[in-house]
């Protein structure tokens, strides 16, 4: 026996300087039984992470940072700037006066706006206010910059694929030539032009993304009130709503899901695993995520949870309780990869 291990050791120390490898010894790892998250069940909770912000708001200014953000990383991920095994998340700062300069990627992003008003973002030469629960798209390779011409700090999070498109090796960045670009009001509001359920007759979808780049909480929060009176909540998901690109009814961004939760106080829902790995976002009211093998996480307003991929979670509203989430699930979809199990 013992002859027999030397014997490969030194098998594979020749295999060594030739870049080969033994399939046999690397297999089950390589093609686990099921998926193997590094990510962690984790949260943040919007009283510790703010007084942080407005910390950093006083050391760096969005110019010089070219965008203040605090990094949501995963413990089980340190140092990586991810959220999650393929997603990440940011806490961005603005304060009155500031600007963010134009620049542009081809990792997409969405701003999820959670505290403050009188900034806005501007994508490709259009500018959009944020309020609060709006959910703002970047597509990738738009130029944007963001500003803030209100009184009070302004905070959203930034969910980018940046992960995913690092795996891939497709970044590209660049700096635009100006500060900020120019902005033409005449452009129009993508809101109403491509959210009014009215497209130009010779509406041609161009690229993967939503042409309406803003979906505004005020519409949202109506919808999925409708929604909830009109049915019963899912026993899996409770009241949940796509947020879709009007011209596709395909999901609002090729690489992230952007999804709308409403629970019922008292209502529980039964466990649920996908291979997509989630970030929620606390909007209204209280709920319980339970996570198997984790600690409880208790979610309220503008606090901010990771649910890996295939991990089993239910949530229990203490309180009418609004969530808004995204994650990768477009990916999976696209790629067949898709799996999801209800218990
Ligand atoms: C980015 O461009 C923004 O434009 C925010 O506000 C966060 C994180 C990673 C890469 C690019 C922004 C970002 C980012």
């Amino acid at each position: 026996m013992m002859t027999e291990d030397l014997a490969r050791e030194r098998y594979y120390e020749q295999l060594q300087p030739l870049n080969l490898a033994p399939l046999w010894s690397v297999l089950k790892g390589l093609v686990p039984a099921q998926p193997v998250p590094a990510a962690r069940a984790c949260m943040w909770s919007w009283n510790e992470v703010y007084p942080h912000l407005l910390r950093a708001g006083e050391l760096i200014t969005a110019e010089e940072a070219e965008r203040r953000v605090l990094v949501l990383e995963n413990p089980g991920l340190p140092g990586k700037s991810q959220v999650t095994d393929t997603l990440y998340a940011g806490l961005q700062l603005i304060l009155p006066g500031e600007t963010a300069p134009a620049h542009r990627h081809t990792q997409s992003a969405l701003r999820f706006v959670l505290h403050g008003s009188g900034a806005y973002t501007a994508v490709d030469g259009e500018k959009t206010p944020m309020h609060r629960g709006d959910f703002i798209i970047t597509p990738h390779w738009t130029w944007h910059d963001h500003g803030h011409d209100g009184d009070e700090p302004v905070v959203w999070l930034d969910g980018l694929d940046v992960p995913l498109v690092t795996f891939l090796r497709a970044g590209f960045r660049e700096e635009f030539s100006h500060k900020a670009q120019a902005t033409s009001p005449g452009a129009g509001n993508s809101t109403v032009r491509f959210g009014s359920g009215l497209l130009p007759i010779d509406h041609v979808q161009r690229g993967l993304t939503s042409p309406m780049f803003c979906y505004p909480y005020v519409r949202a929060r109506e919808a999925i009130e409708v929604q909830a009176r009109a049915t019963d909540p899912d026993p899996h998901l409770g009241v949940c709503l796509r947020y879709v690109n009007p011209a596709t009814g395909g999901w609002a961004m090729p690489t992230i899901g952007a999804v709308l939760r409403y629970y019922p106080r008292g209502f529980a829902t039964r466990p649920y695993r996908s291979t997509d790995s989630t970030v929620l976002v606390g909007l209204e009211g209280e709920a319980e995520i339970r996570v198997k093998g984790c600690d409880v996480l208790r979610i309220g307003p503008n606090d901010v949870a990771v649910v890996p991929g295939w991990s089993e979670w239910t949530v229990t509203a203490r309180l009418d309780t609004v969530l808004f989430s995204y994650s990768d699930r477009p990916v999976h979809e696209k790629l067949g990869l898709l799996r999801e199990a209800r218990s």
